[in-house]
């Protein structure tokens, strides 16, 4: 892969409205994904592999619980720094972000928000310090984006819980040590549950054949008769509200993480026109390739002023979700339509593992559908503003 020469775009000045901690972290982060990340990640993407020894350098800038209190190991960083980390790692790999996201928000914040104080005291600071890693099971085989049908279940044994069921799709399944696992009780009311690693009956298998988000690792959450201690439920907050409202926080994150994916694509087909000569020019001169670069840029922007916005009102506890929804719906398609129009500026080399273009456009088609599909986003906004429901 060709050496990271990536340079964000900051057309707005959007930097004039960051705190200098803001930037503090995100340049932090920068300089991690330049070094540690750009390096190896074509490699790990073509062998779909999760390259592990990232894990301490992810904790290291913070991208585990960047706004959990630091008392449990977090950052204890705003949603705008949170969110910063999440656009730095993307601009490397949408499946390191993942891993990111899926510590952070679906697994860490869960136990924070919901879990007792116990159980923050056991699972934060090593999920936080990454010597722990966490998945998330919601997805099931026949419950995608209709979770509230879900099969998976438990019943109460007296002194412990009896868990049975299977999740598909989860990031980080293979090797994680926790899972955060969504279950309906015996009364149909869903509840999380921590699951560890070497519970018996509890496996992971992963998922293979990707060609999509090929560096991290994906798989199954398969429970047969788990014995799960009673202190491993989550106890403050049950029903499908409580698994939705860890999603809000991810999906803020993917809001700003996509940003990240575009700006890469841009600032790649940005350099490689201006170097590329045909016809006796560099391509950048023709009309039709600066429509593209235009309109890359003006996207970009207003995806950046979108996150930005929506940071502040997360800040303020006053982001609804729709309004999250329509950040990571826009967002995402800015991104993987600047993916696909920068992969055609490359030309043949597009194709190609030496620039970082078909990764992030092969990944987005991911991100476009986990953590709610393009379509499920766009009618969270119709039932918004509508007040009528079109999902069933
Ligand atoms: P509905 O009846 O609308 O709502 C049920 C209850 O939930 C509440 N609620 C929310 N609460 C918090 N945050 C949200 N975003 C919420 N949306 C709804 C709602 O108020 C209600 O509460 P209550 O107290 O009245 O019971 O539920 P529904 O069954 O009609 O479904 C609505 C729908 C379709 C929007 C929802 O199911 C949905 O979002 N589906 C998409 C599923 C999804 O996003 N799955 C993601 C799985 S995790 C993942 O993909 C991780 S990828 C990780 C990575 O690698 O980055
Ligand atoms: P379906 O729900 O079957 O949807 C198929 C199509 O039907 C979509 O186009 C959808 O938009 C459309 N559709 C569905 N319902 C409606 C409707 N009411 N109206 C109109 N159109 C509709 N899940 C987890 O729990 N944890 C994870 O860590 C996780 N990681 C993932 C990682 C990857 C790489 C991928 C691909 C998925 C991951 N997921 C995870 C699962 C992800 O959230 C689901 O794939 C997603 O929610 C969609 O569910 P589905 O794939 O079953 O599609």
């Amino acid at each position: 892969m060709k050496p990271d020469l990536f340079e964000a775009p900051d057309y707005y000045n959007l930097d004039d409205l960051f705190t200098d901690e803001h930037k503090l972290v995100r340049d932090a982060a920068r300089e991690w994904v330049k070094r540690d990340v750009s390096p190896i990640i074509e490699e790990y993407a073509q062998r779909a592999e999760f390259p592990k020894q990232i894990i301490n350098g992810l904790a290291e800038i913070g991208a585990f619980g960047p706004y959990i209190p630091e008392e449990y190991g977090g950052a204890g960083l705003d949603q705008i720094s949170y969110g910063l980390i999440m656009q730095e790692i993307e601009r490397g790999d949408s499946g390191v972000r993942s891993t990111a996201s899926v510590q952070s928000s679906l697994v860490m914040y869960p136990i924070w928000k919901y879990g007792t104080e116990e159980q923050r005291q056991k699972y934060l600071p090593k999920l936080a310090s990454g010597e722990w890693m966490g998945s998330f099971g919601l997805t099931e085989p026949d419950h995608g984006s209709n979770p509230g049908g879900m099969t998976t279940n438990f019943k109460d044994m007296g002194d412990h819980y009896l868990l049975n069921g299977a999740k598909l799709w989860i990031s980080n399944s293979p090797f994680c040590d926790v899972a955060v696992v969504w279950a309906k009780n015996e009364e149909g009311r869903i509840h999380g549950l921590i699951v560890e690693r070497g519970m018996e009956g509890f496996s992971t298998p992963e998922t293979h054949n990707k060609w999509s988000l090929r560096a991290s690792a994906t798989g199954e959450l398969i429970f047969q008769d788990v014995k799960v201690p009673k202190e491993n439920l989550l106890p403050n907050k049950s029903g499908l509200g409580a698994p939705l409202g860890c999603l809000d926080s991810a999906r803020y994150g993917i809001a700003w993480g996509a940003i990240g994916a575009a700006m890469d694509c841009y600032d790649t087909a940005l350099r490689y026109s201006k170097e590329r000569i045909q016809f006796g020019k560099p391509i950048a001169a023709f009309q039709l390739q600066q429509k593209k670069l235009a309109e890359m840029i003006t996207e970009i922007t207003k995806a950046q002023l979108l996150a930005f916005r929506l940071g502040q009102l997360k800040n303020e506890n006053r982001a609804s979700s729709a309004q999250i929804s329509m950040a990571k719906r826009n967002n995402v398609e800015m991104a993987i339509k600047i993916a696909r129009e920068a992969r055609q500026m490359l030309g043949g080399m597009g194709i190609t593992g030496e620039y970082s273009i078909m990764r992030h456009m092969m990944n987005l088609e991911s991100v476009i559908t986990y953590e709610g599909t393009h379509d499920i986003h766009l009618l969270i906004t119709g039932l918004d503003i509508t007040g009528l429901n079109a999902f069933k």
